[in-house]
């Protein structure tokens, strides 16, 4: 018998298909437009959420959900909202749920296919095909949904299709659900509760609908959750024990949505059917969807080919052909999506951190480059004249700082050159540098130059007498919120970032003609790593920090968060560690902190409260920032790796960050490789059983530092503000490979290749060699052919 794989991939389409429901149960993907999320597991479980303007769900939870953000790791249950197609066999009754739950019943073949802007699942039962696709539109909060059942048997089949959607618990002031005729809908209504008589006018214009439209006029209905369970639960729900589902309404009763079909197909014979599903404000608006989604009978198909140009739109800087094919694909296919996805919706929040805001542009600064130009400028025109930064950035009119922006953090200088040079590097548009825009707490108008200057002196500034930054509430690391509280406790980490900002920066002003600040900020920099040098020195690594009680900690004297990995990629990317100390770091790390997963991001993980560090400690141990392995700080290890050539290293690293293509590694990651999660399970000395267990979070800072590793490091086909430097820096083991990499608005079609003697890098462009690595006078939209030969051992 044939063996079915875990996972397939095709390129051409660009999608990662599934063939088992079972192996990977939260395995995911996700749809988003700059309305709404949805991220869908392969068994039919979802968790969506719509803007309006802060994130709202339209198909709810029985619990109290965080509705702020997306959470890692989430639960899925009987009960929990998701996307469920019945299908009974009325002769025999016998039923079956596609795509997998609830009925879990062994299904003749079944898969997922994750696409670029479409989710696919085709499941077979008892010679029963159902075809269900969900999309998105382009501008709406909805989804569209399909689905196709045919007749595979040799018979005549009479059955019965009822799509079950349900909504939830909408709210204790008041919840209701009927279906209304002229529109095909059913629709639950809703108030969101509140108490404050002032957010009844904020709540006012809330979409506290949620419909299910459909194409066809169903035979029958039912609106009532309990009233479709029965007793008979949602694995066998007692409503589809009868003929017809009752027609009832719900009043002040749990609402779901569920619609029934019968059908008689020939064999051969199939049936397409389409719906949507979302929130609404009222019936008038359920009414213009309906126009606009059923409206003729090519609207529907008509608006998911726009959705697809719509995800189309991010340009892959780069098309990469290596020894690798899963790392090819995921290069390929998926990471610009990601880039994409965080660039073009903020991880659809209103008021994004700085630091997410800023790094999530230095992404886009490779496939959009004039979006992350205006977001740059739009962050920088946030900024208080004294110099700081605010902890989030208001990208919406009726935005205010929530939640943890509300938490002051001290980090957010150093991202506005760091991602700012990534920008400058793609475009060479130091003109920005020179645009005019006011202050937040100012009118007057400066240069962005000036605007950088001021956030630099305004961090340099905020050191204790020994020379380290204070840390206040929490640097890069969020949960770190009890360092720094009294006022006295200082970041390691942030001292180093300081001084790889006023590197980055001081670089950038020399470029710019401006030569009394470069000197300025170079002296700063040194000045931050001397003082990291005398005070966080550890003997083998860099400690993390001083407590407001001067105590240092991620040292060798700490039995739980002994190392953390931050500071000793930013003491390599800073400067700060000579070569000894950085071969130390660097030994250290991989003792210490090396699984087959990825590298954790502090050991051994904290299992009780340190009240001297802060909620951090209070984190599962291996979760999130307590000893996972946090892709975002692997990334910043691996980006140092390569500024320091050790190429081998860091792309063993890289690799790991992606699931496969072994099935014991997929299996255990649980995740498909079409994104990069916010983290894998770490702690796997304690806690072995859970390690590299992927958090299914695609919201992560990391994928805009995989672009910097593949361009500036791996490849090494980085932009100057002369032209394309060639310096790349493949593992020792591949000996050749293909890159289209596109730049400026020219192709380069860019071969390297070892040569067998161990001769320097050579570079040639249309057959003409070039005498440095760099090709200037670049045309645009000309394609070049660039032959690159590179030694035998680097
Ligand atoms: O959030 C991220 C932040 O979005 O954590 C990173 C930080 O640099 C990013 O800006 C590291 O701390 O407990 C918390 O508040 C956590 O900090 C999380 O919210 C964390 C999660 O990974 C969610 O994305």
């Amino acid at each position: 018998m044939q063996t079915i794989p875990i996972l397939s991939f095709d390129s051409n389409e660009k999608t990662v298909s599934l063939h088992c429901p079972i192996a990977m149960p939260q395995a995911s993907s996700f749809l988003w437009n700059s309305k709404m999320m949805i991220q869908m597991n392969c068994r039919g479980y979802a968790t969506s959420q719509f803007m309006q303007p802060e994130p709202a769900k339209y198909a709810h939870a029985p619990n109290m959900e965080a509705k702020n953000f997306m959470q890692p790791e989430q639960p899925y249950y009987a009960h929990h909202p998701g996307r469920f197609f019945y299908v009974k066999d009325n002769h025999s009754k016998k039923l079956f749920s596609a795509p997998y739950e609830p009925v879990r019943n062994t299904l003749s073949s079944f898969e997922f296919k994750a696409g670029q802007h479409q989710l696919d699942w085709v499941v077979i039962n008892d010679n029963i095909k159902l075809e269900i696709s969900l999309s998105l539109s382009k501008d709406y909060a909805a989804e569209l949904w399909s689905a196709k059942v045919s007749n595979q048997s040799e018979k005549n089949r009479s059955l019965s299709l009822t799509p079950y959607f349900p909504v939830g618990y909408m709210s204790w002031m008041n919840q209701s659900a009927n279906y209304n005729k002229p529109l095909q809908a059913v629709i639950c209504r809703s108030i969101t509760p509140y108490q404050k008589h002032n957010d009844y006018f904020k709540n006012k214009d809330f979409k506290d609908l949620t419909y299910l439209l459909s194409d066809i006029q169903p035979c029958s209905w039912e609106t009532r959750q309990s009233a479709f369970e029965g007793e008979g639960g949602l694995h066998n729900p007692s409503a589809l024990l009868q003929e017809k589902l009752s027609n009832s309404n719900a009043d002040y009763e749990t609402p779901t949505a569920a619609l029934q079909y019968n059908l008689n197909l020939a064999p051969g014979q199939s049936q397409r059917f389409k719906f949507i599903f979302g929130p609404a404000k009222n019936d008038q608006e359920i009414q213009q969807v309906r126009n606009t989604f059923f409206g003729s009978k090519t609207s529907f198909d008509q608006a998911i080919s726009e959705y697809a140009d719509y995800i189309s739109q991010a340009r892959n800087p780069l098309t990469i052909k290596t020894p690798d094919k899963t790392f090819d694909n995921f290069v390929n296919n998926w990471l610009a999506r990601q880039v994409f996805y965080h660039g073009d919706v903020n991880r659809l929040s209103t008021d994004p951190q700085t630091r997410n805001f800023l790094q999530d542009n230095m992404g886009m600064s490779y496939i959009k480059p004039n979006m992350a130009r205006s977001a740059f400028l739009h962050a920088i025109a946030q900024q208080n004249i004294n110099g700081a930064m605010p902890d989030g950035i208001l990208i919406h009119k009726e935005a205010q700082l929530k939640y943890i922006n509300q938490v002051p953090h001290m980090d957010h200088c150093v991202w506005v050159p760091i991602c700012l040079q990534a920008y400058l590097d793609e475009t060479a548009d130091y003109e920005v540098l020179d645009v005019l825009i006011p202050y937040q707490d100012s009118e007057t108008q400066e240069t962005v130059s000036i605007h950088i200057d001021r956030a630099l002196r305004w961090l340099f500034e905020k050191r204790n007498d020994q020379g380290l930054n204070f840390i206040n509430e929490g640097d890069w690391c969020d949960p770190m919120n009890m360092v720094g509280y009294k006022g006295r406790g200082v970041s390691i980490w942030l001292t180093l970032a300081n001084a790889y900002a006023n590197n980055v920066w001081a670089k950038i002003c020399q470029q710019h003609n401006r030569v009394t600040q470069a000197n300025e900020f170079k002296n700063n920099a040194q000045t931050c790593n001397d003082s990291v040098n005398q005070h966080g020195w550890d003997g083998n690594w860099y400690a993390r920090g001083i407590t407001d009680e001067h105590v240092s900690f991620g040292t060798h004297d700490d039995k739980e968060g002994e190392i953390f990995l931050n500071p000793q990629s930013w003491a390599i990317l800073s400067g700060a560690s000579n070569q000894d100390r950085e071969s130390r770091c660097i030994k250290a790390v991989k003792e210490k902190l090396e699984t087959r997963y990825g590298l954790e991001m502090l050991s051994p993980a904290f299992t009780s409260m340190r009240d001297d560090i802060g909620r951090v400690t209070q984190k599962h141990p291996g979760t999130a920032e307590n000893g996972s392995i946090y892709n975002h700080a692997s990334a910043f290890y691996i980006y140092a790796l390569y500024k320091s050539n050790k190429q081998d290293y860091a792309f063993k690293l890289l690799r790991q960050m992606i699931p496969g293509p072994d099935d014991t590694d997929l299996l255990t990651r649980g995740q498909l490789p079409t994104f990069t999660p916010n983290y894998y399970r770490g702690a796997i000395k304690t806690h072995p059983r859970t390690a590299g267990r992927s958090s299914q979070l695609f919201n992560t800072g990391t994928v805009h530092w995989i672009y910097r590793c593949l361009i500036e490091g791996l490849f090494g086909i980085k932009g100057t503000k002369e032209g394309l430097t060639i310096n790349p820096q493949l593992p020792s083991n591949w000996n050749e490979v293909f890159v289209e990499r596109r730049f400026r608005a020219a192709t380069f079609n860019i071969s390297i290749k070892r040569n067998k003697q161990d001769e320097k890098i050579k570079v040639e462009v249309d057959g003409i060699a070039l005498k440095n690595n760099t090709i200037s006078n670049i045309d645009a939209d000309a394609t070049y052919q660039v032959n690159v030969s590179i030694a035998l051992k680097d």
